[in-house]
This record gives C-alpha cells, sequence and structure tokens, in this order.
C-alpha cells in the first residue's frame, strides 16, 4: 500500500485516476479546491481523505507534504482552460506554475524521500509548431500564460529533480475525454460539449469547418499512462506525451457520436476561434517503448462516455 497525494484529484482526470488507485489499495489524499471538480466525483471509501482547498495556500500544503510523507505525488491541479488564462494572466500563474514549485521546494528543503512526483503538462506548449505528429522532442512554441506555465513548470519539475535528486516525470496531455468530463465553460473540452448538446437538443456550434484534427484519448487510457510512469522507477526526468497517438476530424468525431446516440445533432457554423490549431496529434512511441498500450479506440471511448452520461 502507498500513501498517494493527488492534487486537482476531484476533477475530471484526477477522480479517475483516484479510482484506479483505490482500486489498487492505495492510501489517497486529495486536495481540490472544486472550482471545476465535484467531492460527488470522488469514490466513498476509507481510503480517501479528501481537503477542500487550493494548492496556492502555502501553509495548508506544507504541513500536509511534512505530515503525511507521500510515497507518491500527481501534480494534477491547474485552470485548464486556456481562455482563462489569457483574462487572468497573473492569477492562473499562481495555481498553474507557483503552486507546484512550492511543493517542489517543500520536497527539497525537508528533503522528503518520495517515490515519483508527475507534472501534468499540455499539448498546448507545441503552440503554432504545424509539425506532425509532435515528438517530445519538436519546437516548442508556448503562446498563452497557460502554455507558458505548463512548459516552465514541466522543465522545473525534471530539471530541478535532476539538480536535487528528486524522482519526477512529466506528461503532455492531448484531448482528454471521458466519465465526468466538466462542461460547464465554453472551454470545456470539445467532446462535453457535444455531449451536453446530444443530452439537451441543443444546437451546437462548430468554429471553422471542422475539419480540424485532434489526438482524443480517453481517460482510462490517460490514468494507464501516469500509474504506469509513476509507479516505473527507472524512468525519472523525462517528458512523455499521452495521446491515442491517432487523429480524427471534428466531423468525423461528431459523426461517430451521432450514430452511438442514436441523434443528429443540429449545428451552427461560425468562423474559426482565434489561434485555434488546425491540427494536432501525438507521437506516442516513447511511452509505448516503456509499455503503454492505448485500449480505447474513438468509438469505443465514446460509447462508454455515452453509457457514463445516461446513468
Ligand atoms: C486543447 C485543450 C487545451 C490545450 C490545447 C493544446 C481541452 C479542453 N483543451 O484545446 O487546454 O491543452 O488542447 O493544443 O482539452 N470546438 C468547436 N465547438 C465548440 C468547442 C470547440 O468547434 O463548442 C472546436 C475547437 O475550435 C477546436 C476543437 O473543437 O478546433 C477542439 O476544441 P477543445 O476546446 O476541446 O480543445 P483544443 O484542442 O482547442
Amino acid at each position: 500500500m502507498s500513501k498517494v497525494l493527488v492534487t486537482g484529484g476531484a476533477g475530471f482526470i484526477g477522480s479517475n485516476l483516484v479510482d484506479n488507485l483505490i482500486t489498487g489499495g492505495d492510501q489517497v489524499i486529495v486536495v481540490d479546491d472544486l472550482s471545476m471538480g465535484l467531492a460527488t466525483n470522488l469514490p466513498k471509501s476509507q481510503q480517501i481523505k479528501f481537503y477542500q482547498k487550493s494548492i496556492t495556500n502555502h501553509e495548508f500544503m506544507k504541513e500536509l507534504l511534512l505530515r503525511e510523507k507521500f510515497d507518491y505525488i500527481y501534480l494534477l491541479a491547474a485552470v485548464a482552460s486556456v481562455a482563462d488564462s489569457v483574462e487572468r494572466p497573473y492569477e492562473t500563474h499562481q495555481i498553474n506554475q507557483e503552486a507546484n514549485i512550492y511543493i517542489l521546494e517543500i520536497i527539497r528543503k525537508y528533503h522528503l524521500k518520495i517515490k515519483k512526483l508527475l507534472f501534468s503538462s499540455s499539448a498546448a506548449i507545441y503552440g503554432s509548431n504545424s509539425e506532425l505528429p509532435k515528438k517530445e522532442n519538436s519546437i516548442v512554441d508556448p503562446l498563452t500564460p497557460y502554455a507558458i506555465d505548463k512548459f516552465s513548470t514541466e522543465r522545473f519539475v525534471i530539471d530541478c529533480g535532476k539538480l536535487y535528486g528528486i524522482p519526477t516525470v512529466a506528461v503532455r496531455f492531448f484531448n482528454v475525454y471521458g466519465p465526468r468530463q466538466n462542461p460547464k465553460s465554453p472551454y470545456s473540452g470539445v467532446l462535453s460539449l457535444i455531449s451536453q448538446a446530444i443530452i439537451h437538443r441543443s444546437t451546437f456550434t462548430i468554429f471553422g469547418d471542422g475539419t480540424q484534427t485532434r489526438d482524443f484519448v480517453f481517460v482510462d487510457d490517460v490514468v494507464q499512462a501516469i500509474v504506469l510512469l509513476t509507479k516505473e522507477s527507472e524512468i525519472v526526468h523525462q517528458v512523455f506525451n499521452v495521446g491515442s497517438g491517432e487523429h480524427v476530424s471534428l466531423l468525423q468525431v461528431i459523426n461517430a457520436y451521432e450514430i452511438i446516440a442514436g441523434v443528429s445533432l443540429r449545428i451552427v457554423n461560425r468562423p474559426q476561434r482565434v489561434g485555434d490549431i488546425k491540427n494536432s496529434y501525438a507521437d506516442i512511441d516513447k511511452l509505448m517503448e516503456v509499455g503503454y498500450k492505448p485500449i480505447f479506440d474513438i468509438s469505443k471511448g465514446l460509447k462508454l462516455y455515452w453509457e457514463s452520461l445516461k446513468d
């Protein structure tokens, strides 16, 4: 049994990870301010302790880290909306970078003996680089406060990990989707917005002509990847893309979803969003070399997602 900290553990990816850890017998401590997450996302279990706190609360985080002596730490808490980071660059920086550096600092200063710390970065760091598929050593071009914070924290986590002998790893998520994705903001993941439109029989807006492509990766595959990277002690101070390794257009995804849900979406077309990337998909060879094997293709993943929404 390991003791694990998951920041952002009540959120979309975090709560799916927590399910997996609980099943594996771990003791899990969740820190989440519920800005996007929901307490009801967490399974009812003696193995979980939940703190509704912001990771920017230094006093709380320091006390928690010194008291609990974690084996593994997953840094998933973030303001995930790129648009929000453009509106509030300083505030989102406190969460997306500063709070994470503080956690590293406590580990360094107090010589905490963790087995692995994983930081979740994003495909956003590749910015306008049009190279496809994106490799971990492709040129990065972070264009927004969100992407800048993700990239610099990634570097901190990896290079300070090396410098101070802290076992760390970072991952760059592509377009993650699946149960518990929150459709609350217009900048939420497109598949959560399409789901909403299907459920409420409302219109769905396609920005652009719908031929833009994305690497949609089902959340269970993401959980598989991040658990593998933390538990494998040999893997340190590296960054990995986390995607499905496949890419589909928005129109193809909509079509597949319509068949699964048995409905026809009412679609409105609007001009392409400013800064929208035309094509994005991950080269996942590096991740596959260490044992990752994506299990859910888009139609399998969409079916499971749709089932979870019907429940
Ligand atoms: C994703 C991430 C973002 C960042 C980026 C990196 C999500 C939610 N966002 O942005 O955080 O990491 O990748 O490249 O995972 N769309 C519509 N109608 C809608 C909503 C979206 O047509 O109502 C389009 C949108 O313009 C885009 C595509 O669908 O072309 C996917 O949009 P998204 O917001 O799900 O994800 P993305 O790739 O812009």
